[in-house]
Formats: C-alpha cells, sequence, structure tokens
C-alpha cells in the first residue's frame, strides 16, 4: 500500500493571505496567527502577500485571482462571520465557503479555508487566539501541508517519476 500525506516541512514559493476587515479585531488576531505559524515553518514573512478584503463574501474572488496567477503555492483566506450579528450568516458563510472550495478545485492551486462561522463573539475570541487555538496558524499548517502533498503527486513528485503502471508512490516513513 502507498501512502500519500504531506509533512510541515518547509516549502518552497510564495504564499498569499487574503484577509476580510469585517469583524477586524478577530481577523487581525487570525492574520498574526497564520504568519506566526508561517515563519514557524520556515515561511519568511519576505514570502507571505496579504490582500484585505471588506467583508468574507469579497474572499472567493480575491482568492481566486491570486491563485490563477500562479504566483503562490498556496492562498490562505481569513475571516470571520458570527451569526449573532446577521441575519444573511448563511448567505456570508455559505457563499465564502463554496467560493473558496470553487477557487481552489478551479484553479488547482490549494485555497485554505481559514474563516471562522461562530454563534456568538465569544467563540470567534476563542477561536482566534484566546482558549481555543488560533484558526489563523491551523490554516497556515494546512496550506503547508497542501503543498508538500501536492509536490508528491504532480508532475516531478512520486507518482510521476515511477514507470508508467506501477502507480507507486512514496511511502512516508511515520
Ligand atoms: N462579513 C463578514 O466577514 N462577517 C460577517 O459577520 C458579516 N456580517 O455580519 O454581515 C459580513 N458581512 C459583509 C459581507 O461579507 C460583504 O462584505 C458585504 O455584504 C458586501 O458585499
Amino acid at each position: 500500500m502507498n501512502v500519500l500525506e504531506g509533512d510541515l516541512s518547509p516549502p518552497a514559493g510564495r504564499f498569499a493571505i487574503v484577509v476580510a476587515r469585517f469583524n477586524s479585531m478577530v481577523t487581525e488576531a487570525l492574520l498574526h496567527g497564520c504568519c506566526d505559524r508561517f515563519v514557524r515553518l520556515g515561511v519568511a514573512e519576505d514570502r507571505l502577500d496579504v490582500a484585505w478584503v471588506p467583508g468574507s463574501f469579497e474572499i472567493p474572488l480575491v482568492a481566486r485571482k491570486l491563485a490563477e496567477t500562479g504566483q503562490y503555492a498556496a492562498v490562505v483566506c481569513l475571516g470571520c462571520v458570527i451569526r449573532g450579528e446577521t441575519s444573511h450568516y448563511d448567505h456570508v458563510a455559505g457563499q465564502a465557503a463554496g467560493g473558496v472550495m470553487q477557487a481552489s478545485v478551479a484553479t488547482g492551486v490549494p485555497v485554505i479555508f481559514g474563516i471562522l462561522t461562530t454563534e456568538s463573539v465569544e467563540q470567534a475570541l476563542n477561536r482566534s487566539g484566546l482558549k481555543s487555538g488560533n484558526k489563523g496558524g491551523e490554516a497556515a499548517e494546512a496550506a503547508v501541508e497542501m503543498v508538500n502533498l501536492l509536490a508528491q503527486i504532480g508532475p516531478g513528485g512520486s507518482l510521476t517519476s515511477v514507470p508508467a503502471g506501477f502507480g507507486g508512490g512514496r511511502i512516508p516513513a511515520r
């Protein structure tokens, strides 16, 4: 059995982060957690580009445009949609999630969903660094893992370097 799994070794390339200004107290904390984790994983700040958008609804378009440039190994999306604050929560949260997924599948670039969807401000704060970790940091990890996984699968990866018909992949040490 061949097992493919991305690890957290330092990847090459640049990373884009799209972050919403709406609920900026939370999203700035997500951005801080995201950049901090990238740096800890070996991606220096000068390899990070940050694009601010008005709200989470605007994230997918900009994420897709950035992914289409071919300049980025991955795009991380950060936002915060709080149910208590909006009657159109379901639309904003749902469209943001669907759009992020579409941007990724359409471009073949990992586009990571780091948009908090919570019931309350308290939950949002807890998930942006207070009590329950920082979703921005988790998003940076997911980006690195996906880049390393795709490097195993895609051109030049171990799956493409074995003779046709062998179907083999690298079995990473666990
Ligand atoms: N945008 C968010 O990122 N989070 C929210 O909680 C939110 N609420 O509450 O409405 C929100 N709305 C703005 C939306 O994302 C767009 O910016 C706006 O509708 C303009 O297109």
